[in-house]
């Protein structure tokens, strides 16, 4: 077994140094190892060894710090889950997890798997080691809506956290505002990971709040919603902006008007960058040279970036191996020669700046966070008195996209108590997925071979 330079860097940074701020808490960097290490010899006592796979379920705190700290020290897999998701959005994923142990407030989403609801402190385990690469496993939404499980290597996050060092520069004096939620590639990946990397201190916060940021802040990562919702305040009081020396922005498109606008009030272009669960980032805009708004920049270094038929494709050290345990599904995933298919339409500007101008898979971003409409419809399509459904994404000042649900009734409902049943129905799904808008139509539009067209939905059936 050994240890990955991922952690080597990580537990070489000064003990002393305060890493994580969280509340009134204050953590070092030789608090986190000695959290790690504790909480390794709790799982090891658990049964857990090397390349076992853990959920986390948990919300932001120290206990989901001590999971993730603890399988890294023990060398496990992590498999991080959406906190707000589920029974029936969770079943799929514990099934291809098949994980050894669960934390999780909800035992009952973790049948057959010992489930805690925080982790325990044991003998110190010092390995900081694993069987292999792997060191999580990060389920994203599949089209089909069957999230799929993209393995995690330390190699991929390293060598990308360091390509990306050279235009973010986030270095051991800066501060990280994270109020990203700690199950998806931004907050977990770029935010957390990226900070241990560098050495760089984290003020973590379980959500955001379009509140004053603290003033010692340099740094910030977050989705177009938190901009949209900062904007008000950025407006009356670019004050209190101005210790930030980056705000970046990405998981979604950020609108060229936002951007302008936080240009405006506060002089700071927030810099856009492009990535995936599966390649880590792709593209970044400069921290020193030309931001483009509209543009998430050019290639990282030793990343391949082309368009072909628009849509982009990438190959690069930052590009997973395939997904695990459905590898059927790489086929579709993968060209002949070794690139990842996004399913994103861009167009590449003649000196590389990059656009993302679409999607060519069937996903709908709802505040960062992907929704596949096709497990949208499943849901709804067993709510007694319809005949067909189909979902799409509708623009919100707010969300950038909400779901939106177009419903052929069999006639056997009234329409009151059918709209009553469908939101009803949507209540087994976290709140982002669920329908925002429900439309009644007479049928849905299809292809030739009665494929749905959900690229039509929002056009026919509400009228945008
Ligand atoms: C909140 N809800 C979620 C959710 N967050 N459901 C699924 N997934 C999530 N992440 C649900 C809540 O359970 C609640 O349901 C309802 O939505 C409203 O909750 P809220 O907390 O009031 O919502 P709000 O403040 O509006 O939160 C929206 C948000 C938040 C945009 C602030 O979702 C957020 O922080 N999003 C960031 C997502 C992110 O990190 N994406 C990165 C993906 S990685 P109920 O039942 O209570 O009504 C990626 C790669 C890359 O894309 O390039 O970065
Ligand atoms: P995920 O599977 O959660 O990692 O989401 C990845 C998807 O988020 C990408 O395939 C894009 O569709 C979208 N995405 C990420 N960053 C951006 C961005 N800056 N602009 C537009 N879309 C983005």
């Amino acid at each position: 077994m050994t240890r990955p330079t991922f952690l080597r860097r990580f537990l070489a940074h000064d003990p002393a140094r305060v890493a994580i701020q969280y509340g009134e808490q204050a953590l070092s960097f030789g608090h986190l190892r000695e959290l790690g290490e504790a909480t390794a010899g709790w799982l090891r006592a658990q049964g857990v060894t090397p390349g076992d796979r853990v959920c986390i379920h948990l919300d932001t705190s120290i206990d989901l710090l001590a999971a993730h700290l603890g399988c890294m020290a023990v060398g496990a897999v992590r498999v991080p889950l959406n906190a707000h998701y589920r029974a029936i959005e969770l079943a799929p994923i514990v099934e291809d997890a098949a994980p050894a142990l669960a934390f999780s407030a909800s035992p009952a989403c973790f049948p057959g798997v010992p489930t805690f609801s925080a982790p325990g402190r044991g003998p110190p385990v010092c390995d900081w080691a694993g069987l292999d690469d792997v060191t999580g496993l990060l389920f994203t939404s599949g089209t089909t809506g069957r999230a799929k499980g993209a393995p995690q290597t330390w190699t991929m996050w390293e060598s990308n956290l360091d390509a990306l060092q050279a235009r973010w520069q986030l270095g051991d004096r800066d501060v990280l505002l994270l109020t990203l939620p700690l199950f998806h590639t931004h907050g977990l990946v770029v935010g957390l990971h990226g900070a241990w990397l560098r050495g760089a201190r984290v003020v973590l916060r379980d959500r955001f709040d379009a509140v004053e940021p603290p003033a010692e802040v340099t740094h910030f990562y977050g989705v177009p919603t938190y901009f949209r919702r900062w904007l008000p305040l950025m407006r009356v009081r670019p004050e209190l902006f101005g210790g930030f020396r980056l705000l970046v922005s990405g998981s979604d498109g950020l609108p060229v008007e936002v951007s302008d606008a936080i240009f405006a009030a506060t002089g700071h272009r927030i810099l856009e960058r492009y990535g995936m669960t599966e390649t880590v980032m792709i593209a970044s805009n400069p921290g020193a040279g030309e931001r483009r708004a509209g543009s998430v920049g050019t290639a990282l270094p030793g990343t391949d970036i082309r368009v072909i038929d628009g849509e982009v494709q990438v190959r690069g050290p930052g590009v997973f191996g395939g997904y695990w345990p459905r590898a059927e599904a790489d086929a579709a995933a993968f060209t002949a020669d070794g690139y990842f298919r996004t399913g994103d339409a861009g167009e590449l500007d003649p000196d590389g700046y990059l656009r993302i101008i679409g999607r060519k898979k069937d996903l709908i971003i709802v505040g960062g966070v992907n929704v596949s409409p096709a497990e949208v419809e499943r849901v709804l399509a067993t709510v007694p008195g319809v005949a067909d459904v189909g979902c799409c994404g509708l623009y919100d000042a707010d969300l950038n996209e909400v779901v939106g649900a177009a419903v052929v009734s069999d006639g056997t409902v009234e329409e009151g108590e059918l709209r009553g049943l469908l939101e009803a129905a949507a209540r087994q799904l976290s709140g982002l997925k669920r329908p925002r808008r429900v439309a009644f139509v007479a049928g849905l539009p299809k292809n030739a071979l009665g494929k749905l067209q959900r690229g039509r939905i929002a056009g026919e059936a509400f009228g945008g």
